[in-house]
């Protein structure tokens, strides 16, 4: 049989020892006044332009959304959309991810692996705006649809729910227009509210791994309450808005 070399999978340990390998390879004291205004104007603004960018596209599918949302509130009764947080990936999660996937260190590589340095989550009150708003995006002209994963249908087999488009969207620079590249997730409050607890369980270190087991099994099971609490909070609104329909 072939001797073939076994390569251990890297830990989450490892992960952290290469970031901090990363961070001290780059540590800014090494560098004379000279060669830091170098390094910044050859290195740091590039980069701060490439982030930039991804603010930018932020800020053009934000107002994409609360424009749907002005419009929708004056056809039905009521804002779909609670409330709408949006973040650029840090840079600690971008290394690790770009370790898991063994991808290369660069710009370009981040630009075209990562889909998610620019996220923007929309949280509605009921499932069937979480489709209409979606389809609203999608159907505008200037977006581009990459990816939809709809885990609304199909739920993670942690419980987890949302519904995921990654799209890119033009930026108007000074003197060009630019595709953007960004994550949307759009869900419930329910599904928002079990998203941020189950997170905050999976960062959670020196947690015994029976607890874990225990409570993951407890957070599958509150995913799939917070499911069937959405379905009946949609049917009530669906027989009120058709009760409202008969009124008039
Ligand atoms: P963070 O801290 O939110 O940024 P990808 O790795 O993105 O190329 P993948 O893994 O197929 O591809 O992405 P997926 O699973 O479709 O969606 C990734 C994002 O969805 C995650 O980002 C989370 O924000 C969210 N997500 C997915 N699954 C779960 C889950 O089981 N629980 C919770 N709480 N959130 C989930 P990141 O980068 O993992 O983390």
């Amino acid at each position: 049989m072939e001797n073939k070399e076994i390569i251990p999978a890297r830990t989450p340990d490892d992960v952290v020892r290469e970031i901090a390998d990363f961070t001290q390879r780059i540590k800014l004291d090494n560098f004379t006044e000279e060669s830091f205004i170098d390094m910044l104007d050859e290195q740091l603004l590039p980069v701060e332009k490439f982030f930039a960018d991804y603010s930018c596209a932020i800020m053009e599918i934000e107002t994409k959304f609360k424009v749907l949302n002005e419009q929708f509130s004056l056809k039905y009764d009521g804002n779909p959309i609670e409330s709408i947080h949006s973040r650029i990936k840090d840079h600690n999660s971008i290394l690790k991810k770009l370790i898991k996937k063994n991808l290369p260190r660069t710009l370009e590589s981040i630009e075209e692996n990562i889909s998610d340095i620019a996220g923007v989550r929309v949280v509605c009150s009921f499932v069937d705006d979480i489709y209409r708003l979606a389809d609203c995006l999608l159907s505008q002209d200037d977006i581009e649809l990459i990816d939809r994963k709809d885990y609304i249908k199909n739920p993670k087999p942690s419980g987890y729910r949302s519904l995921h488009l990654i799209v890119r969207v033009p930026i108007f620079l000074e003197n060009e227009k630019k595709m953007v590249k960004v994550e949307v997730q759009l869900r419930t409050i329910a599904m928002d509210f079990w998203a941020s607890l189950e997170h905050k369980m999976r960062y959670k270190k020196n947690i015994q791994p029976e607890l874990l087991e225990k409570l993951s099994k407890e957070l599958t099971d509150c995913a799939d309450m917070s499911a069937s609490l959405d379905s009946r909070m949609q049917n009530i609104r669906n027989v009120l808005n058709s009760s409202n329909n008969q009124d008039m």
